[in-house]
This record gives C-alpha cells, structure tokens and sequence, in this order.
C-alpha cells in the first residue's frame, strides 16, 4: 500500500481579538477587565458581552453573556461599544500576513484560518519553529497575539490551537493524533454543540476516547452523513483539504415592491419572505452571522438601515426573521409608502459544523 503523504496544518487563531485591538489603540487598557460589547447602562443595559479580555474571563465574563450580568459580576470593567470596521480592516491586514506562511490559506473566520505548511517543515520540530516565527510577525508587525495549534489535519490542529490561550502553540504529535485527542471532551469539537453533547450524554459518551470506542457504523446511524465526520474527527482520521475560499463580507436579499406599498404588514411579510431567502443563501454559503439588518427605502427614496449583533453566531432563519421586524418596527408609525424591503447579514464566520469545512 502506498503511504498517504504527511500534512501539516496550522489553525492561527487571534487573542480575544475584537479587545486586543481596542488594547493596541489604547495601551492604558492594557492589564484591565476590557468588555466589547453592549452598553451595560449601569447595569440596566440589554444586549450582550461580544468578546471580553481574558482579566474580564476572571469575574467569569463570557461572549454571548447578557450585558447586565457583566455588569453584576464586574462592574469595574472598561465597557467598549464594537467598532466592526476597524476590526474588519485589522482581520484583513493579518490574514494578508498568515497567508505568506502557508503553502495554502484558509480564512474560516473574522480572527482565524488554517495554514498548509507540510511543504516548509519537515517534521514537529520544525513546524514548532515556523509557528513561532508567525507569532512574532504576528506580534511585531501587528501587535497582538495569537494562538496556533498544530496538527497532521485540520480538525485535531483546530481543536489544539484552543488548549492553552492565550499566546499558546500546543503541538498535537503527528504520529499519534489520535491519543492526544483521547482524554479531550467532546464539547471540544467543533461543531459539536450542548444538544449533540447531551445526546452523547446520554450514551455514555464523554470524552474523544469514549467516541473512539464507537463503530462508525454507529454513528452513521445516529447522525447520517455528520456521523462519518465526526468519526473521521476523533480518530484523526480526517483529510480534508486546505483551500482557499472567498469568504462573503456580508450577503443581501432586498425586494422593490412592483408598486409602493403603504400598507405595513405587507413590508413585514415582504421582509419574511426575503429573510428566507437569504437563510437558505446563508446554509449554501456555510456560514453563521452575528448581525442581522435591515433596509427600507420609502417613496421618495429616502433610505435607512439599522442593525443588531446578536448574542452569538447563528445561522437560524426564526433568529433573522425576528430581527428583521424588530428593526422595522420603528419605521412603521411613519405612514409613508415603502418602496423597497431589504434584509443583510454580515460578521460571518464559516459554520465548522457543517460538511464544506471539515466534513467527510
Ligand atoms: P473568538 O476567536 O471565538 O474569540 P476571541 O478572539 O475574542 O477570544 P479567544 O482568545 O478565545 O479566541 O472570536 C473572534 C471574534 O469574533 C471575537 O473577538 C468577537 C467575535 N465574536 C462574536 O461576535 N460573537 C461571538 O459569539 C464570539 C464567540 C465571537
Ligand atoms: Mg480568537
């Protein structure tokens, strides 16, 4: 039998990143409790924490936790409102100097992408070094910090780049994948979320070794097509390719109605129909959003868009649906005739989960 040639992969992933670059503009930050996020409004604030520092991860502040428990458990904190587009603009200055590193280059998120170095190092050894290497550059040329985990496929390179942040390099041994994956709960897996872990739960089934124990036949019965990914995960088993992918920024669906429209529950359905559309682009795409907006345009072409950042990512088509009203409703009072309907979600992240990134 011919033997599969060795890869190795790099999976780069920023330092609570959305506070590292509001840090790098403003040193005084440096050391504190820092939360993106919400306005907490003294505690009387809605909306959530988007990222925290990892001195805020010590009073037990978490993306996604509500705004007014933050403020409970660290009310000393700096409180920050989100500036996407600085965040933007730095994602793609570092992502420019990640992809001279690689022999190909994976962007799979805002802060994070995969690395194919197999043909610049030979063995652990040298890749530990060029790892290395890409954190300085990280930090000189950047100025922030990242963690890289190493690994002879993606998903094992993945899920070490997450096990000693921050500032971590964990180095999964390229020969014997699979026993340092063992020990690791399954909650580790990307894509495997609380309903697939209670699932597992229920069958015993806690860590990576327990899931080693189980036949892919088995799996295959319980979660189809998933089940052979998540198989080929926790044996380390998984070859699926670096590529390079065009991420969308944002994706749009917008309705001009045939003639205007005065009548409001006609936008709301309109805005329904288009939130519909739009999820089945966000599934093709293999994406999950974090904001979902709005756009009206009334008769006389004056124009408005509004939008919210959700707790976290999703990909829900309820979730964009809801907003989509949410945020029109303040526009319903006006009755004026709208011309046009549009729904658009941006900050988007590829959907681990799914097949396209590292199914079978
Ligand atoms: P993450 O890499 O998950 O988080 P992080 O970089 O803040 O922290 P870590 O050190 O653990 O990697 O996400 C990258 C950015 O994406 C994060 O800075 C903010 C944003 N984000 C959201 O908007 N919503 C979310 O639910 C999460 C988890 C992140
Ligand atoms: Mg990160």
């Amino acid at each position: 039998m011919q033997q599969e040639t060795r890869r190795i992969i790099f999976h780069v992933d920023l330092d609570a990143f959305y506070v590292s670059v509001e840090t790098r503009g403003n040193p005084a930050l440096r050391g504190l409790p820092v939360v993106v996020g919400a306005d907490p409004e003294r505690g009387m604030g809605r909306g959530v924490v988007i990222t925290c520092s990892y001195e805020a991860r010590k009073f037990g502040l978490k993306s996604g936790m509500p705004i007014s428990r933050a403020w409970k458990l660290c009310p000393t904190a700096v409180y920050l409102r989100a500036n996407f587009e600085l965040y933007e603009r730095v994602s793609e200055e570092v992502m420019g100097t990640l992809k001279g590193f690689g022999d190909s280059f994976e962007q799979t998120g805002i802060d994070e992408a995969f690395l194919d170095v197999s043909g610049r190092a030979a063995d652990a050894e040298e890749a530990e070094q060029l790892a290395l290497v890409v954190k300085r550059v990280v930090r000189s040329v950047h100025r922030l910090s990242c963690s890289i985990g190493i690994g002879p496929n993606k998903s094992s390179a993945k899920i070490a780049s997450d096990q000693q942040k921050p500032d971590g390099l964990t180095v999964v041994p390229l020969d014997s994948p699979a026993a340092f994956l063992a020990p690791l709960p399954v909650s580790v897996i990307p894509g495997v979320g609380r309903k697939t872990q209670a699932f597992l739960k229920g069958h015993g089934i806690e860590t990576i070794s327990h899931l080693q124990a189980v036949p892919g036949k088995q799996l295959m019965t319980w979660f189809g097509k998933t089940g052979v990914w998540l198989w080929g995960v926790a044996n380390a088993q998984e070859r699926i390719p670096v590529r390079a992918r065009e991420m969308p920024k944002s994706l749009a669906v917008e309705r001009t109605f045939r003639e205007d429209v005065q009548e409001f529950g006609r936008v709301y359905s309109e805005a329904e129909d288009a939130a519909h559309e739009l999820a089945a682009r966000v599934a093709q795409a293999a994406v999950r959003f974090r904001v979902a907006g709005i756009k009206i345009r009334f008769r006389h072409f004056e124009t408005h868009t509004r939008e919210r950042t959700l707790p976290g990512y999703t990909d829900s088509e309820d979730v964009l649906k809801q907003t989509a009203k949410d945020l029109l409703r303040e526009f319903e009072s006006r009755n004026e005739a709208v011309r046009l309907v549009g729904v658009r979600v941006s900050g988007l992240e590829r959907d681990s989960s799914t097949m396209e990134t590292l199914g079978p």
